[in-house]
């Protein structure tokens, strides 16, 4: 069986949540035992926005934490630093003459976050999005494992190779990656408004779950998310027209082995108590020592400076076989 090539990564921009986790994190663990896998932590993505150094530094340590105490073993998959491997900046320029700009100019995720300030935000937010093809061809990944926010930046980055095979006359040269996007749980909701999505910048810290929150605060949290005035439904078309319920049984399922019908036909007609309290207890379960273990990792930063060292150093050596072929068929010289 050929292996695949898995890549993909997370923003050093602040505490990693829930939506992190199930919509991404969760499956990089898993597909790491039967391919080729890469996890990078894209520090050249989150300065798009500015960055505080000293808090990008901490953040950068924190991704690279949470990805060791969510089951990446550093033996299986090469964990680095995007910045640290010079062939994506080099890949993304390149990428930026194959993008159209009416290409970019259908970014959803653009159009959210530069929202009535598109004028004063950085070009790189723009163009973000070649970057990312960059992180993804020059390993010739095959699989992306992402949320279902970064679909259409997959789709993207299958336009830009297929443009840069046909334009260079070398079919083939690029595979077209696909997306691996959990069905139920690819768009995990703010807890307060079930209609947007859960998020590292949204100003309530009550909207989330933060890998590093501790048994009360999860505790807390879900106690206070919200629910609905009327009881639990009894079928999943009825539980589809109520967000936040929708929300928070998709959450229960991916932090346990029930199925949404298992969690529906066992709280139906019931007020949200029993189901919050039983919601809690599973989080705890798996939340809980994933934060202790980032703490923990955390006071160890040599050890992580090593994780990041080695893995730098084999997706330099992956990176550079892709870009010299690149430079090869894109005509520059190596005197
Ligand atoms: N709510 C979510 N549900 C499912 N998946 C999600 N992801 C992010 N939020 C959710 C997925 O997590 C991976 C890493 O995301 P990221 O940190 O690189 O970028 P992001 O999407 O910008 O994260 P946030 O929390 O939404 O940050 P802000 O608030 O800064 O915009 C990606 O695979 C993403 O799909």
């Amino acid at each position: 069986m050929i292996k695949k090539t898995v890549l993909s990564g997370v923003q050093p921009t602040g505490d990693l949540h829930l939506g992190n986790y199930l919509g991404a994190i969760k499956n990089f663990a898993i597909m790491q035992n039967e391919n080729d896998c890469l996890f990078c932590i894209v520090d050249l993505h989150a300065i798009t926005v500015f960055q505080d150094p000293n808090q990008l530094r901490n953040n950068t340590y924190e991704v690279t934490a949470a990805y060791l105490a969510c089951g990446i073993d550093p033996i299986k998959s090469i964990i680095f630093n995007q910045s640290q491997v010079s062939g994506h900046a080099e890949l993304a320029w390149i990428l930026n003459c194959i993008c159209r700009m009416g290409w970019l100019n259908r970014m959803t995720q653009f159009k959210e976050k530069s929202g009535k300030n598109s004028e004063n935000v950085s070009s790189g937010l723009f163009t973000y999005p070649t970057l990312m093809a960059a992180d993804i061809l020059l390993y010739k990944a095959t699989h992306v494992p992402v949320g279902s926010d970064q679909k259409q930046h997959l789709e993207l980055t299958r336009d830009i190779a297929q443009k840069f095979n046909n334009d260079y006359k070398s079919p083939d040269f690029f595979p077209l990656p696909e997306p691996y996007i959990e069905k139920e749980i690819s768009r995990v909701m703010s807890l307060r408004d079930g209609t947007s999505k859960m998020s590292k910048s949204d100003i309530s810290d009550y909207s989330r779950i933060n890998l590093k929150d501790n048994k009360d605060t999860i505790v807390k949290k879900i106690k206070k998310s919200k629910t609905a005035d009327m009881p639990m439904p009894s079928s999943q078309e009825k539980v589809t027209q109520m967000p936040e319920v929708n929300n928070l049984i998709n959450i229960f399922t991916g932090v346990t082995s029930f199925s949404k019908q298992d969690l529906i036909t066992k709280y139906e007609g019931q007020n949200f108590s029993n189901f919050k309290n039983d919601l809690s207890d599973a989080l705890v379960e798996k939340i809980a020592p994933i934060g202790d273990e980032i703490n923990k990792l955390m006071k160890d930063k040599s050890y992580l400076d090593q994780i990041m060292r080695e893995g730098t150093e084999k997706a330099r050596n992956k990176s550079e076989l892709v870009l010299k072929e690149v430079y090869d068929i894109v005509g520059f010289i190596k005197a």
